[in-house]
């Protein structure tokens, strides 16, 4: 039997409000209503693991090691990383690309994820492109591999996960490696002593307890980066088509989403009654536009004013208040576009792991 970090009893005292979908490799969601702040906190915040939670003995004494395609290659303790490079803080969400797979019909190989693998919190560390340029990449570098200790829960000899970044978004400033999470230090549970921040990738791409980067001259093979793991089909695909592998690539971005935190499911509301609707939107690399809700099916949308995030990768919160005049039954539509155009469909693309399901999120509720 795999070793697990945490008991469940711990994580229920830890994470009170979370669903627990997975007691082997530990994977929980929240409550919708938990998400309602601008930063998720971290007992709210979801936990997905593709495998066994790693026994960390001692966490003072991790390391850090960069090497493969470097002219240095080089091993940091904490500290060092903390001296020896700027600390930077980036607020960013982080989801799972699996988030909403639930919503999928037919449903999807995968853990049933309802809409709560989400979160945004803040994120200190340093960059990883700073470490890049002190061990020196050599022109060879196109991508970077990311290993860490835990292991599959079926094979031990196996990594749980082991993912890269394109040498661009390793480069990129938003792109950290953490030590801190909205101002504590990395929860353990959240990949603690250090993990991997990439804004705007899918939370796949997030390493948690990293210990060695090794950057390649090709783009990386490790575990959960081949066939259709974490990849989408680049062309539309039906339901029960063949899978062609050859058309599948590596998922780099996020696709335009949004959450309604309140009201919740089954609310009821007087009718003529003002009642608060509110909310966050994002999307991965491409910025937020602009967000619409309707109360009458999708018929007639409104727009409602996004506040300001804090920066470009943290969400975006919307809030307003609705007015329905007439008892009977109301779904709530809430949908968000990007500066490029495009808008949360009625229903996301299937795809056959159930990847990006950023259909428009519908709340209903009855009017008395
Ligand atoms: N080492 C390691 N890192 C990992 C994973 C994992 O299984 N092992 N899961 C990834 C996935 S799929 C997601 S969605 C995020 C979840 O991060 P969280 O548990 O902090 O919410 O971690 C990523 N980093
Ligand atoms: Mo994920």
């Amino acid at each position: 039997m795999p070793r697990r970090l945490i008991e469940l009893p711990l994580l229920r005292r830890l994470k009170p409000g979370l669903y627990v979908h997975d007691e082997e490799a530990l994977n929980a969601e929240p409550a919708i209503g938990l998400l309602d702040t601008p930063i998720t906190p971290v007992d709210a915040f979801f936990i997905r693991n593709n495998g066994a939670l790693p026994e960390i003995a001692a966490p003072e004494a991790w390391t850090l090691t960069l090497n493969g395609e470097v002219e240095r290659p080089t091993t940091w303790t904490l500290p060092e990383l903390q001296q020896e490079f700027e600390t930077v803080t980036v607020t960013a969400v982080l989801e799972c690309a699996g988030n909403g797979r639930v919503q999928f019909s037919p449903v999807t190989d995968g853990l049933q994820w309802r809409l709560g693998a989400v979160g945004c919190a803040r994120w200190t560390g340093v960059r990883l492109k700073d470490l890049l340029a002190h061990a020196g990449l050599l022109p060879r570098a196109v991508y970077t591999a990311h290993y860490s200790p835990d292991r599959s829960i079926k094979d031990e000899t196996k990594d749980a996960l082991s993912r890269g970044l394109p040498i661009a978004k390793a480069m990129s400033d938003e792109t950290l490696v953490a030590f801190a999470m909205n101002d504590e230090p990395l929860p353990r549970l959240h990949g603690g002593p250090l993990r991997i921040v990439a804004p705007g990738f899918p939370g796949s791409a997030w390493q948690k307890w990293l210990d060695r980067i090794t950057i390649r001259s090709c783009e990386h093979d490790g575990e959960k980066m081949r066939g259709t793991d974490y990849r989408m089909p680049v062309v539309p695909m039906r339901p029960g088509e063949a899978i062609d592998e050859g058309l599948f690539a590596v998922l780099t971005d996020m696709p335009v989403k949004s959450l309604v935190t309140a009201p919740l499911e089954s609310f009821t509301v007087a009718a003529g009654t003002p009642f608060a609707v509110r909310g966050f939107a994002w999307s991965g690399a491409v910025a937020i536009a602009a967000m619409e809700l309707s109360s009458d099916g999708g018929k007639t949308w409104c727009d409602v004013a996004l506040e300001p995030a804090e920066g470009a990768f943290a969400w975006r919160r919307f809030q307003t208040m609705l007015t329905i005049a007439v008892a009977g039954p109301v779904t709530i539509m809430a949908r968000a576009r990007d500066v490029e155009g495009r808008v949360q469909p009625l229903e996301a693309p299937w795809n056959p792991r159930g990847y990006c399901n950023n259909q428009v999120h519908r709340v209903a509720g009855m009017v008395h």
